[in-house]
């Protein structure tokens, strides 16, 4: 045993082990011997004999500085950390006083003031997330400059988790930025009923650490001065070197980040409900010889400092060493003092009232829309934009207009001036010693400007830096980004990719985020969507659009105009909700457009009326406006005396119905024309509000087929002719009636 250790910090070890083993213990009685509890409708992971893994590692951080993203076996941390077994009981019997209002039931919470990381049931879903944190941590500390040590970051999951993508993807991420994270891995061997030897053929999950550039070692897990010290030595390791980039690089040194395999076994069921013994009696019998609570216990007991200082030769030694020793009625005093604590926790959850129904019907975003009456932003004409796609430019179409791209690349300048906080990251963002910009060269010129001359990716306080080929990781990182208060932009560099792990990341970490906990999550993903490269299925296709529309909780954003794009882009980045910003790539060169060369904002949630007209609503968004469809469909329908309103949604998510609704109201006839996947895509599900409302309106849906192959993309998503077809059809005009040359 190590004799470092103040008084008081044996015995927080110890008390909080107790108070672990009381906390669960009231939700484990809760079940008794039923399948459903009274007081807890959901199941209950609890981490009987693992307690030493969360608080041994937690003990070794500080709480002030340090963060945790908790795993479902790490719960002891959260106690560290300052969740109350008041907070964690009410969670559980899903009282409306409990840190979730009752909308949980579980322990999938996070508390950004006590530097608590969300968990959700996704396993392993959090951990690109922590890596944000870190990277965020990082930043603030080295450009603050305060002298004090770096902050570190402490990662709960199991041995099964270890097997996800999410988790690879996160440690990667943190060995390459060299982040001050610390893994530490629950191995209690089996992962619900699959055992280890199942999950993978790796002799240790700490290995895997060599493999990503850094440290691994394994502990006791049920002894939790071990786990204390272990974790102590590589969060001193991280603090050191995380912050040094030069001895990185130059001395070629392992990188900051640790794996701490802890080796306990799971003693119960998967979780409460289940009464099936996952381990065979001898190793049981084993193993609870070994119970944290009852082994340090012992350990304090026995330490005896005359015995102790006896066996040290070396009196210079003698003298350094303080061996506190402890009594059975100092430790019988903690019992009982935490027993009453908990009992009076579990008495103030069990009284108080259940969460109510209004819960249901709240908002999945924390700002409601507020009008902005600029007119502007309402009906600005996307002519100028239009009236040069279709031929070559002039030097008069090039005055005063500049590409989507550009006024994209405007946006993100301006956001970086604006704000230290602003970080922007991706795959080649930075690129070719910051020359890049990304592959379509948005970023181009940033790195140069706001970096600090290195683009290695290592030093901490790179504004626009380059990631790994991990989605997960990028848009996990954005995550840890915002918790930590920054406010980052990630780039996927084209929108289907974003299937990888980063559809967990904003499925299931981001939206679900701030209606469960509600704090808000802000931070944009831009992408490049649609048409535009001839990449068929896998570059090109617009089917994660619908997607991202179904999931409550996200923001999706699709300007036309290079006006609306810099606007709506400078926007996003104070909505307090992840933003999904769809740029055409179709568009970032061919759309040009004046732009207001200030800082302004585009409402984000508000449609524009593009064209005013009485016979017919065309609902539009995106590029659709433009690539020989439904702008140059409609200019050509006027011509011969049709009316129409056009509406460019904008904004996907939220939508502006009322718009919709207004201008139905009075045309009774809507066509609904967008890039993406007709069956069950948005534009369908448009129409099926628009039949609800008003059953006696004619409408015509445009969407793309399943199939794109890549040099038929002008057929693929509805095209000019397409649209006047169903303008026809619609206004009971006839192709012949327009123009056949625009
Ligand atoms: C992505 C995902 N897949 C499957 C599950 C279902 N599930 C819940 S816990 C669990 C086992 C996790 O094992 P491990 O990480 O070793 O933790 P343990 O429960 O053994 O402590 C599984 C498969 C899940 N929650 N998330």
């Amino acid at each position: 045993m190590r004799k470092d250790l103040d008084r008081g910090t044996y015995l927080d070890l110890y008390r909080y082990l107790l108070l672990a083993r009381e906390v669960e213990g009231k939700v484990r009685a809760e079940f008794g011997q039923n399948e459903r509890a009274s007081l807890v409708p959901s199941v209950a992971l609890t981490s009987f004999g693992e307690e030493a893994i969360g608080i041994g590692s937690a003990l070794a951080a500080d709480p002030k500085k340090d963060w945790i993203a908790i795993g479902h076996r790490a719960i002891g941390a959260c106690f560290v950390f300052g969740l109350t077994p008041e907070e964690y009981l009410s969670n559980h019997f899903l009282r409306s006083f409990s840190p979730m209002g009752g909308r949980d039931g579980n322990i999938h919470f996070g508390f950004p003031d006590r530097h608590i990381i969300r968990f959700i049931s996704h396993m392993g879903a959090n951990v690109p997330a922590a890596c944000g944190v870190a990277d965020a941590l990082k930043y603030v500390y080295i450009m603050e400059k305060t002298g004090e040590a770096l902050p570190v970051v402490l990662c709960y999951f199991g041995d099964g988790a270890a097997s996800q993508g999410a988790i690879h993807e996160a440690m990667n991420y943190a060995g390459a930025r060299n982040l001050p994270v610390i893994f530490v891995v629950d191995n209690n061997r089996t992962a619900i009923g699959t055992p280890y030897e199942a999950q993978t053929g790796a002799f240790s999950i700490a290995d895997r650490a060599r493999g990503y550039g850094f440290h691994g070692e394994i502990a006791n897990g049920n002894d939790v001065l071990d786990v204390y010290h272990r974790t102590r030595q590589a969060i001193e390791r991280a603090r050191f070197l995380s912050a040094r980039t030069r001895e990185i690089k130059t001395l070629n040194l392992l990188r900051a980040p640790s794996i701490i395999e802890c080796l306990t076994l799971r003693m119960s069921g998967h979780n409460e409900t289940e009464k099936v013994p996952y381990v065979n009696s001898q190793e049981y019998n084993e193993w609870i010889g070994r119970d944290p609570c009852g082994f340090y216990r012992n350990q304090l007991l026995k330490m005896k400092k005359s015995e102790i200082l006896a066996k040290v030769l070396d009196p210079k030694e003698r003298e350094r060493i303080s061996v506190p020793e402890f009594s059975e009625e100092e430790l019988a005093g903690i019992d009982a003092e935490v027993k009453v604590m908990v009992q009076a926790a579990y008495d103030k959850a069990a009284q108080s009232s259940k969460t109510t129904i209004e819960n249901v019907s709240l908002s999945v975003y924390p700002q409601k829309y507020v009008a902005d009456n600029n007119p502007n932003h309402f009906d600005q004409e996307p002519t100028a934009a239009f009236s040069i796609i279709n031929r070559k430019l002039t030097k008069e179409d090039r005055e005063g207009t500049i590409t989507l791209a550009d006024a994209i690349k405007d946006a993100l300048h301006m956001a970086l001036e604006n704000d230290p906080k602003v970080r922007i990251f991706g795959e080649d963002v930075c690129g070719a010693y910051g020359k890049k910009g990304g592959v379509f060269g948005i970023t181009q010129g940033l790195p140069e400007k706001f970096n600090d001359g290195d683009f290695s990716g290592l030093s901490g306080v790179d504004r626009v830096f380059d990631t790994p080929i991990a989605e997960g990781a990028i848009i996990g990182s954005a995550i840890g980004h915002a918790i930590a208060g920054l406010v980052p932009i990630c780039e996927i560099q084209f929108m289907p990719f974003i299937s990888t792990c980063s559809f967990s990341q904003l499925i299931d970490m981001a939206s679900t985020y701030y209606f469960t906990t509600r704090h808000p999550l802000g931070f944009v993903v831009r992408t490049a969507y649609g048409l535009g490269f001839y990449g068929g299925h896998f570059h090109s296709n617009s089917l994660t659009e619908a997607m991202f529309y179904h999931t409550p909780g996200l923001k999706i954003v699709c300007p036309s105009t290079p006006y609306d794009a810099k606007g709506l882009l400078l926007q996003a980045l104070e909505e307090k909700a992840p933003v999904i910003f769809m740029e055409s790539i179709w568009g970032y060169s061919r759309v040009r457009g004046q732009v207001d060369k200030n800082y302004y904002k585009v409402p984000i949630g508000k449609a524009a009326l593009r064209r005013k007209g009485s016979d017919l609503t065309v609902v539009t968004w995106g590029a659709r406006m433009y690539f020989n469809s439904v702008l140059p469909a409609v200019l050509e329908t006027e011509k011969s005396g049709a009316s129409i309103d056009l509406i460019d949604l904008r904004t996907l998510k939220p939508l502006d119905m009322a718009a919709i609704y207004n201008s139905v109201a009075k045309t009774c006839r809507v066509l609904i024309a967008g890039e993406d996947i007709a069956n069950g895509g948005i534009a369908e599900s448009i129409m099926a509000k628009i039949i609800q409302e008003y059953p006696y309106i004619r409408g015509k849906v445009l969407g793309a087929p399943d199939t794109p192959i890549p040099q038929f993309e002008d057929f693929y998503a509805p095209n000019m002719q397409k649209v006047l077809e169903a303008i026809e059809k619609l206004t009971d005009r006839r192709p012949q009636d327009y123009a056949s040359d625009a």
